[in-house]
């Protein structure tokens, strides 16, 4: 076979093989819990980024039809719908570990998601950032769509090459094309990730979930996530003490450190948080996903706290570069009261999980909360164990 043979047999290929993948319609998986449904297949891998972002298509400048800029991951997404479309705006990790912003779009929440031709294009407004990731899209009241996000920077005070900076960056857009660049989020933290702009105004300001952090890695002092107001968002500051509304606990699935996910969903009974909870263990972190409530008027005050993990890595999802890890920071809430979590396996890909409105409040509201104690961890299922026997004795 010539070389221009070959050239054109690999790029029919690779061209099919996209093409089946993002034609591959989803199918709900068997792993049930009756709390939401899970998918088969993952609605975003590496493997769906185009091929005009990896392959220089010419076959003069690229004779073996080479990657020439491959794409690692694609991971923790926002998520937004408009206009009756679902799109998600994920974290694509290039094969040289800097991470971007795009945008997928599809017809349908559980499958069918391409990325539009090109990445997002920051406004590049911040010299020493150096990495980005992790955006939450939130469809605020003002009218702006705000894109919350991880802005990294080196540390230069420090002589250790891996220290870095982690700051909240904030764009806005109206149509997911157009991004106005504000300036990053000022708190009294030195270093903050995982911030959510909460969709409504609080006493007529901009409010922020955040996690404050001594350090790039350890949260050291921040006590959990954190609720702040701030005045302008143009130039947002945090003007209010951050007070801790879902605590780091000893000896939980938070114990490490945990931050805010998806934007709170608004319910009857009140702000439903999907988050991430980190603990340690001889494997090293472990991310799993929970869930907790705040006051409708009052979104600073907790007002449940189901027990332990809402998601955690299953099978396949438990392997991949950062092992052991589910993470969200996206959710769309469907006037049909169907709910769409995105969350993302060990920092590699990204799958969706399916649930309701109805269901995601009676595990918020009836779930009870973690006793913090075996002792009482056994109590409480024995009580479990006994009322269903009497139930089952009482309707044979
Ligand atoms: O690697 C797991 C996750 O680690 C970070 O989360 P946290 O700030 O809570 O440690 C984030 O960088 C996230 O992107 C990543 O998935």
């Amino acid at each position: 076979m010539s070389t221009r043979e070959e050239f054109n047999a690999n790029f029919k290929a690779a061209s099919e093989k996209y093409e089946q993948l993002i034609s591959r319609k989803n199918e709900r998986s068997d792993r049930y819990n009756g709390i939401y449904d899970c998918y088969k297949y993952p609605v975003l891998t590496a493997a769906h980024a185009p091929l005009i972002w990896k392959y220089d298509f010419n076959p003069e400048t690229n004779p073996y039809f080479m990657e020439r800029l491959g794409i690692n991951a694609v991971l923790n997404s926002g998520a937004i719908e408009m206009d009756g479309k679902f799109y998600l705006v994920a974290r694509v990790e290039g094969n040289d570990r800097k991470s971007f912003f795009a945008v997928a779009e599809s017809d349908s929440p559980v499958d069918g998601f391409k990325f539009w031709d090109f990445p997002v294009q920051l406004p590049d407004t911040n010299p020493e950032e150096t990495n980005v990731y992790d955006m939450r899209l939130t469809k605020h009241e003002d009218g702006w769509i705000y894109g919350v996000f991880c802005s990294e920077s080196k540390d230069t005070s420090s002589n250790d090459l891996s220290a870095a900076v982690a700051q909240a960056g904030i764009v806005r857009t109206k149509d997911l094309k157009v991004w106005e660049r504000l300036p990053n989020l000022k708190s009294k933290s030195p270093q903050q990730r995982n911030v959510v702009l909460h969709p409504e105004f609080v006493n007529g300001m901009y409010a922020f979930y955040t996690r404050p952090q001594d350090d790039f890695i350890q949260t050291g002092s921040g006590g959990g996530v954190c609720f702040g107001l701030a005045k302008d968002i143009t130039n947002a500051e945090i003007c209010t003490e951050e007070t801790v509304i879902s605590p780091r606990v000893y000896h939980t699935i938070t114990e490490v450190k945990n931050g805010a996910g998806a934007v709170p969903i608004k319910t009857p009974k009140g702000w439903i948080h999907i988050a991430h909870g980190v603990r340690n263990t001889a494997a090293g972190l472990r991310y799993v996903i929970y869930v907790f409530a705040t006051d409708l008027n009052d979104p600073s005050k907790l007002i449940a706290s189901p027990s332990g993990l809402f998601i955690a890595p299953h099978g396949e999802e438990r392997v991949g570069d950062v092992s052991n890890v589910t993470f969200t920071n996206g959710a769309i809430a469907r006037e049909n009261g169907d709910i769409y979590i995105y969350y993302a396996s060990s920092d590699t890909r990204l799958h969706v999980a399916k649930t309701t409105m109805e269901k995601l409040m009676d595990y918020t509201f009836n779930t009870p909360e973690d006793p913090l104690r075996s002792v009482d961890c056994v109590k409480q299922r024995c009580e479990l164990i006994a009322k269903n026997l009497e139930y089952m004795k009482n309707n044979k």
